[in-house]
């Protein structure tokens, strides 16, 4: 007789003298054992009943209507508490819909696990047409840090702690996790399958760097004439905060924030170098990244954005072959970011001369100039409103409530954002990271809200919030303390594109004269239609008072945005006329 068979035949007697368990129940067990309190996901065949068993052990079970949506929750969740985020998915189209979101995840290096159902084996293995059939970890085993199936619910606890430690340990990234519909209903003896449980011991070690490393990287700092730290997102995710403060204020090197590592010291911190970019780009002699990647985003650590001058790079990172990844690294540090930066602050405090009056003056004079120069477009009162004009209004609204999350996505919307809203906070500043993708709004708002319970201002162009815009009725089924601001210039990067043809359209352009904040009053959230930057100050400060999701329409200027914003320059130019 079957296990199964044993359960729906057995009689009170046997079920006394032995209990049971099986494998929906051992993986939430799992998941609980490892500190997982959250799950993002979409419910159907098989992991419909999954969630609904999770949900009623005590795990909140968030359900979104798009499972890209639930990834990207999952994957900020990780991302905000250096615990893996997970995402719940069905099978083939449902893992399918996530694994965006994992890919994602694993590009960012943010700590995930894309849990699915999938079918059959024997039925996928021999392609004989199974329900929603497809050879999942196969399709997710290149987009990811490591993908894993579970065939045995003995197995389970393995393949979780598996799944875990592949996520946060060294990078981390994105885990495939693969579990076919058969697991959930083996059955198990109950005290073997908390036997076979395993709690992650020591998940991410603090990885130390070599003593003769940190020399090294000293030496070439202390020959610094021109100074430079870059803190990239990893040095956010790092929660080293304090540790990099001290090394920052006691070496007293000006520091330039990446989106995401805004906030990790105040943008308006005396060694700011964020409103002088260019110029600490240009001029600086020695760069020490820490947490940043000389990616696209650094145009890859040469070019015109670097100057001419020699320069010489330190590298902070725990992945080893992130080094001399795009120029040489004369210094390379791997270990994690805490360890690292605190045995370069030993090393400061044992000895160390500031950086020269005349460097920290070249950058001060350069930021003053940027700053006044920006805060005149601020204050620009016209209508409709200009880019600049409501981001001035919400740059207040941070500086008052400098607790609250602030989502970003857009093309001008974004760029400008990053630009204009200073940031006070840690990991405060959630954006479209290093693929520039859009889609992330929502998912990064929910998972936000609901992993810190702080409210969350999400400012959206109006093209970047309609690839996860439906999730607002998720935001008000939660009833999440989330604010969105859509940018709304009817379209992708201007509202002003038309067919040649005339027969349709221009590719770029949406409905005129649209309502987003209408779509918020359809699930029972606040909408307000924004006109003015005094307006939409007064309507978002009374959605963070009182925490009811809320979405403003802010009314911008079809004409005011360039094409792709900031990164116009990576668009490839046609080098044919047509001939007329
Ligand atoms: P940004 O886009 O902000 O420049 P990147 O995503 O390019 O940042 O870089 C983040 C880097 O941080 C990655 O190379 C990653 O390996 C590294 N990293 C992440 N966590 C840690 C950590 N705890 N210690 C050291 N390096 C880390
Ligand atoms: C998954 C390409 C980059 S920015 C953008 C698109 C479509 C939208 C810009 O318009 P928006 O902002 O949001 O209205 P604004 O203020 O300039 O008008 N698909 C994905 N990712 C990306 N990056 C794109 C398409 C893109
Ligand atoms: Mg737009």
């Amino acid at each position: 007789m079957s296990a199964v068979a044993q359960v729906i035949d057995t009689n009170s007697a046997i079920e006394a003298e032995v209990e049971l368990t099986d494998g929906f129940h051992l993986v939430i067990d799992a998941l609980k054992l490892n500190g997982i309190e959250t799950i993002y996901g979409v419910p159907g065949i098989p992991i419909t009943d999954l969630g609904r068993m999770a949900q009623a052990e005590g795990i909140r079970v968030i359900s979104f209507r798009h499972e890209q949506n639930a990834g990207n929750a999952a994957a900020i969740a990780g991302f905000l508490t250096k615990k893996p985020g997970i995402c719940l998915t069905v099978s083939a189209p449902g893992f399918l819909n996530g694994l965006t979101a994992l890919a994602n995840a694993t590009t960012n290096c943010f700590p995930m696990i894309l849990i699915s159902g999938s079918s059959e084996r024997e039925i996928v293995d021999l392609q004989q047409g199974d329900y929603e059939e497809m050879d999942q970890l196969a399709i997710a085993k290149p987009l990811c840090k490591a993908a894993f199936r579970v065939l045995h619910a003995e197995d389970i606890g393995i393949g979780v702690a598996r799944a875990i430690r592949a996520a946060v340990s060294g990078r981390p990234g994105g885990v495939y996790l693969d579990l076919p519909a058969k697991l959930f209903s083996q059955v198990v003896d109950a005290e073997k399958g908390a036997k076979s449980l395993v709690k992650v011991i020591d998940a991410a070690p603090d990885q130390l760097p070599a003593p003769s490393a940190v020399e090294r990287a000293l030496e070439v700092l202390k020959s610094a004439k021109k100074p430079l730290i870059i803190l990239g997102k990893g040095a956010a995710y790092a929660q080293a905060d304090e540790t990099i403060r001290e090394f920052i204020e006691t070496s007293g090197i000006p520091f330039l924030p990446m989106s995401m590592a805004k906030g990790l010291l105040p943008d308006t911190h005396p060694l700011s170098a964020g409103a002088a970019r260019s110029t600490v780009l240009k001029d600086s002699d020695v760069v020490l990244l820490v947490g940043a990647r000389l990616n696209w985003l650094l145009s890859h650590g040469k070019g015109k954005t670097w100057g001419d001058a020699p320069k010489k790079f330190i590298q902070v990172d725990i992945e080893p072959k992130e080094m001399d990844s795009n120029v040489e690294i004369v210094a390379p540090l791997v270990g994690d970011i805490g360890s690292v930066v605190s045995a370069l602050l030993d090393g400061v405090k044992a000895g160390w001369t500031a950086p020269s009056d005349a460097w920290i003056g070249e950058i001060k004079a350069r930021k003053e100039v940027n700053i006044a120069k920006m805060s005149q477009r601020l204050l620009k009162n016209s209508t409709p409103m200009d880019f600049h004009s409501a981001l001035g209004a919400l740059k207040q609204v941070i500086k008052e409530r400098p607790d609250a999350i602030l989502v970003n996505e857009g093309a001008n919307t974004l760029d400008l954002a990053r630009g204009v809203i200073d940031m006070y906070q840690p990991r405060k500043r959630l954006d479209v990271g290093t693929w520039g993708v859009m889609g992330i709004g929502m998912g990064f708002a929910v998972g936000a809200a609901v992993e810190t319970g702080k409210p969350v201002l999400a400012v959206e162009g109006d093209s970047a919030f309609g690839f996860s815009g439906m999730e607002v009725e998720t935001i008000c089924r939660y009833e999440l303390p989330v604010c969105i601001v859509v940018f709304n210039n009817n379209g992708i990067y201007r509202g002003l594109d038309t067919d040649p043809t005339g027969r349709d359209p221009g590719t770029t352009v949406f409905v005129k004269g649209s309502r987003y904040d209408k779509m918020m009053e359809a699930f029972g959230g606040v909408g307000y239609n924004a006109t003015t930057p005094d307006e939409l100050k007064r309507f978002v400060d009374e959605a963070m008072n009182s925490g009811r999701p809320t979405l403003i329409n802010a009314v911008i200027d079809p004409a005011a945005g360039s094409e792709s914003g900031n990164i116009g320059s990576l668009n490839p130019q046609s080098v044919v006329k047509k001939k007329s």
